[in-house]
């Protein structure tokens, strides 16, 4: 059944595949593009940003000054040209957004108003209160309903890439509401699937991150880069890992330990609140290791104080923190501080890619937190994300549709026939028929969870990451041999996703795992016990990991340098 045939495809409905779709489809060429997305675009994990995008907008600010930021805060492990390209085209981004109806909080002037975040050293983060995901994402949606040339499968579950020799040729696809399987052809594939935050235990990531287009790319030959990055935002609510917006700190909150103390005058007393998010992390999780943190029924929490903000301050800016606050810890900000404490937030590693998108496998594409170019390194700025979205989204889409318009369409039927044949065979004939075995999917999926967290979370060991790569093998066992689902209906199966997810997810994981093992040095979010200096000589460069029969197969790749040479990053 090759029931679709397209010139692009994008794989994930968030920002930086809806700005890709929307790129790709405005080509001069008038290519088809598909939208094929897990979930309805509106659920994509973008509707959950809340404090802004980063863009250089005014006098006080420059692209020279955005590039230091945000070098400075990788450890000098981003790309300089890729950041330099990423500085100038995000203001085009906010201004064309701007222009396209997104409604962002202004100034009384007019002027889009911009806000402190962590990191940057001016103003510089454009924002929509504390919704800027949702609004974002409205934007693009709407905005994609005006092109006839652009097809969206909402609830589609992409199972495989389609390749041959090294070049993509379309997917396999799952449709959720019947659960067959089909075959969708396309010239070029766009994977802007998102991260995978949810192989940790606690995360301020949605259920749908489970690392898809990261499993993809790898089992179609593509590289990862610098998977050992993870992030961990400095303010989650604890119990659920609710994101409590780094733009409160930004308008003024304090974090405060259990003896009212903004501790961070001890860690980075020039920028305190507005410190980068692996130095804060850290620290809180310090003062919590040092009996200065508080207790409560969801273990050590510290402070964020927002009382002396003001109420209008507080729901004028940060409405929506206001009303997690309230349903979700049953606080008002207000008249209280919040409890929080560090969660896994975003992956500064993902699909390895240039400045257009490109990977090594021709005709494959990737875009936003799936993707790496680099212009995040070892640590992220809040704020980063959304314009990187956006920018590399674009472009991403711009060069595929160019791609699309030169190369033919594949011939080979046997080859799509093929494909069909073996993921049939591996999930309505393999999965689906699982009903005996040891193991739940459940089971497997709590103890990856729990590993991550114990052996690659903020602070890290080489025998902790040792165990865990063991234990992340005997799980990939157990669930190809041991693992039993318990509906085997075609309609709806959303077990069956879930065991679809968790393999993805434990590839995922093991890649996280060996190139953290091998990066013997401490760098941004990369912050190792045992070795806790940062070691330019011969770590200077990026980790890329290749899908190998025993396990990711590991290579280095130097760091681009353009003018900001690597010196010691303090705040
Ligand atoms: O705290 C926040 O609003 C997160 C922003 C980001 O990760 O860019």
């Amino acid at each position: 059944m090759d029931r679709f045939s397209y010139d692009v495809i994008v794989v994930g409905g968030g920002a930086a595949g809806l700005r890709a779709a929307l790129e790709a489809a405005a080509h001069k060429t008038k290519p088809s593009v598909a939208v094929v997305s897990k979930v309805y675009p509106m659920r994509s994990h973008t509707v959950s940003a809340e404090g802004g995008t980063a863009a250089v907008l005014r006098e006080h600010d420059s692209f020279d000054s955005h590039s230091f930021d945000t070098i400075k805060g990788s450890d000098y492990l981003a790309d300089q040209d890729a950041v330099e390209f990423f500085v100038r085209e995000a203001p085009k981004e906010v201004i064309r957004l701007d222009h396209w109806g997104c409604p962002f909080t202004r100034d009384e002037d007019g002027r889009l108003a911009q806000r402190a975040f962590g990191g940057m050293s001016v103003k510089r983060t454009v924002f929509a209160g504390d919704k800027i995901g949702f609004h974002i994402l409205h934007t693009l949606l709407q905005r994609t309903m005006l092109f006839d040339n652009i097809t969206r499968h909402d609830e589609w579950f992409v199972t495989s890439l389609i390749t041959s020799g090294t070049r993509v040729r379309g997917l396999t696809a799952l449709e959720l509401k019947t659960g067959e399987l089909g075959v969708m052809k396309a010239k070029a594939v766009i994977l802007a699937t998102g991260g995978c935050g949810r192989v940790y235990e606690f995360t301020t990531n949605g259920w749908i991150k489970t690392g898809d287009g990261m499993a993809l790319a790898c089992r179609a030959g593509a590289y990862l880069k610098d998977m050992e990055f993870v992030q961990f935002h400095p303010t989650a609510l604890p119990g659920t890992g609710i994101l409590m917006t780094e733009a409160a700190r930004g308008e003024g909150g304090y974090l405060l330990n259990k003896d009212n103390e903004r501790f961070l005058k001890r860690y980075v007393p020039e920028k305190m609140e507005l410190g980068p998010r692996d130095v804060i992390s850290r620290a809180i999780l310090t003062e919590i290791s040092e009996r200065r943190g508080l207790d409560g029924p969801y273990g050590s929490y510290v402070l964020l104080d927002l009382r002396h903000l003001g109420r209008e301050t507080i729901e004028k800016k940060l409405p929506f923190l206001k009303e997690l606050a309230e349903k979700y810890a049953g606080i008002s900000p207000l008249n209280e501080p919040i409890p929080v404490r560090p969660a896994q937030h975003y992956m500064m590693g993902g699909i390895s890619i240039d400045a257009s998108g490109r990977t090594v496998v021709a005709g494959l594409y990737a875009a936003g937190e799936a993707a790496c170019v680099s212009i995040n390194g070892a640590n992220r700025l809040g704020s980063n994300s959304l314009s990187e979205c956006l920018v590399f989204g674009a472009s991403a889409g711009r060069h595929a549709a160019e791609y699309a318009a030169n190369v033919g369409e594949a011939a080979d039927t046997e080859l799509f026939s093929e494909a069909l044949k073996l993921e049939e065979k591996r999930i309505h004939d393999g999965l689906l028929k699982r009903e005996s075995g040891k193991f739940r999917l459940s089971d497997i999926r709590e103890e990856m969870r729990r590993v991550n967290e114990a052996g690659l979370s903020v602070f890290r060991r080489e025998e902790g990451m040792r165990t865990t790569l063991a234990e992340l093998r005997k799980l990939r066992e157990r669930f190809r041999n041991e693992t039993y689902l318990e509906d085997s209906e075609m309609v709806f199966n959303t077990e069956l996703i879930s065991a679809l997810e968790l393999d993805f997810m434990l590839e995922v994981s093991e890649h996280i795992a060996v190139s953290a093992l091998l990066r013997r040095e401490s760098r941004g979010a990369h912050y190792r016990l045992d070795k806790p200096s940062r070691d330019d000589e011969n770590f200077l460069q990026h980790t890329l990991t290749r899908r190998g029969l025993e396990g990711p197969e590991v290579e280095y790749l130097p760091v681009t340098i353009t003018k900001w040479k690597p010196a010691a990053r303090v705040y």
